[in-house]
Formats: structure tokens, C-alpha cells, sequence
């Protein structure tokens, strides 16, 4: 599920009605913080088993450049022509308020051995898994990240062997690193708060709390071939019996 609206668009009640899907929800922050935050907010503590990937170029992109909640103090844009009022909102520690949060990482879309090695560990968390990308925006905002791009201390890199397994290389790159174990959630939500250095890695990680598809029995009442059941029984209302019909040759 992709485009603004992503997480307005009931990826919870696809997830419901087929918990045998992979959900993967595409968002942006003007969609996650803004447009669809009750649902951002709700879909944590439901804990369902989806993946959340916000893609967050801190600007509301496709309709050209309208200051986003993530949106740094002071960005200019064609709603705030004279720059934004307030500091922006962090989605890391947003979702690390909320009950029942299971899962938040943090990656940035420059070092995609990273991005790749924490899509990965978000997808296998059985619950709500919310990845924030931090990503560029090329068109909007060009030179938003080319301190940190071109600094690689300017990174930091969580290391655990509960978090992401780093490729040596990288690792002998990005030489700003922190041990955390990702079940310490003060500790999470402390790292959380850290726009630079930018923290890249599994920030929170708690497998056992229950997804709300297992506390509804949601797999249990809603199998496909219930599913298909329940239609075919709908559709047998409109059949038509050709009672006066001629006996096939
Ligand atoms: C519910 C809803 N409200 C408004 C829009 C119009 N709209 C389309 S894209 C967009 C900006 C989205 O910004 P963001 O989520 O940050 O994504 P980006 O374009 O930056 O990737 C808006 C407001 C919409 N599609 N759906
Ligand atoms: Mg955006």
C-alpha cells in the first residue's frame, strides 16, 4: 500500500480481513504526521503484523513544497513563506510513546546495506514494525543532508547482536558506533531524541507483545475458505433456476 493516505487507507482493516498477507505500508511524513497520524497513532498500539516505512523528506513533496510536521524550524516553503514557526516533530519518539509499540528503527536512504539489513529485521518483527527513512529530497530541499553525507561520524551506528549484523566494511566506514541493546526503551527513547549524529539501527525491539490479529482470533474466524464460503453463499441468493427451461438436448 503506497501514496499519501497510505496509512488512512485501512492498512489495518486489510490486515484484518487478510491475515495472511504481508502488509507493507509505503507513507510520507505529510501522510504519517499529519494526514494520517490518528491512524499512525492507533496502528501501534493495535500492534498489528505489518511493516511501516516512512519515507520522511521532512516536506510534503508531490503537491510542491508545503511545510510538513517533520519540517526543520525555519524551512520556507509556499505555506510558510517566511519560514516554519515550530521545531519539528520526531516520529522516532512519537512512536515510542505509544502502548504497545514493538518495533522502531531508523535508517538513511544513503547506505543502503543498512537499509536493506533493517527493511529486513522490521519485516521479520511479528507486529508493527515502523521503519523512518530519513530520505533526500531532490527536488525540494537538495542540500538538506550533504553535511551528514559527506561526514560519516555524523552517523551513529547501533550496534547490538539483537539489532542489524553490519556488512565489516561499512562498518570500518562508519566509525561512530553504540552498543544498545534494542529491549531498553528508555535508553531507545533517549537515542530517539538525537537528530545529529543520526542514529541508524534497531532502536526498540520487543517481540513478545501480542499482535492484535492473535488477540481477536482474527486468523481463526476469517480463513480464506471461510471467506469464500461466506461469498459463494451471498451469490447463490441471485440464482436463477430455469425451472420452465427446455431439458438440454
Ligand atoms: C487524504 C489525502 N489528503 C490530501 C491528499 C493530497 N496529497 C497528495 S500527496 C500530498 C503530500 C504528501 O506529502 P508526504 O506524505 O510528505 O509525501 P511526499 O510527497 O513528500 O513523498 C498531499 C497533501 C491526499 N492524496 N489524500
Ligand atoms: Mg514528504
Amino acid at each position: 500500500m503506497a501514496s499519501t493516505g497510505a496509512l488512512c487507507r485501512s492498512p489495518k482493516g486489510v490486515k484484518m480481513a487478510r491475515p495472511d498477507l504481508n502488509v507493507f505500508v509505503n507513507t510520507g511524513d505529510g501522510d504519517c504526521c499529519s494526514i494520517g497520524a490518528a491512524h499512525w497513532i492507533h496502528a501501534i498500539r493495535y500492534n498489528m503484523n505489518m511493516t511501516v516505512l516512512l519515507h520522511d523528506n521532512q516536506i510534503y513533496g508531490l503537491t510542491k513544497m508545503q511545510a510538513s510536521p517533520t519540517s526543520p524550524i525555519g524551512t520556507k516553503s509556499k505555506t510558510t513563506p517566511r519560514g516554519s514557526y515550530l521545531d519539528a516533530l520526531n516520529p522516532l519518539t512519537v512512536t515510542l510513546g505509544v502502548q504497545n509499540v514493538s518495533f522502531v528503527a531508523q535508517a538513511v536512504d544513503w547506505i543502503p546495506d543498512a537499509l536493506y539489513s533493517i527493511i529486513s529485521a522490521a519485516y521479520h518483527h511479528k507486529g508493527f514494525s515502523f521503519v523512518r527513512i530519513v530520505q533526500r529530497c531532490p527536488e525540494w530541499l537538495p542540500n538538506m543532508y550533504e553535511p551528514w553525507m559527506h561526514d560519516p561520524d555524523r552517523i551513529l551506528l547501533l550496534n547490538h547482536e539483537n539489532g542489524i549484523t553490519l556488512n565489516p566494511a561499512l562498518a570500518k566506514v562508519y566509525k561512530n558506533q553504540l552498543i544498545h541493546d534494542p529491549s531498553d526503551i528508555n535508553r531507545a527513547r533517549e537515542i530517539a531524541s538525537s537528530t545529529d549524529p543520526i542514529p541508524v539501527g534497531i532502536l526498540y525491539h520487543d517481540p513478545e507483545v501480542p499482535c492484535y490479529e492473535e488477540v481477536r482470533n482474527a486468523g481463526q474466524l476469517r480463513t480464506i475458505d471461510l471467506i469464500q464460503k461466506g461469498l459463494n453463499a451471498e451469490l447463490d441468493k441471485f440464482t436463477v433456476w430455469p425451472e420452465d427451461a427446455e431439458p438440454a438436448a
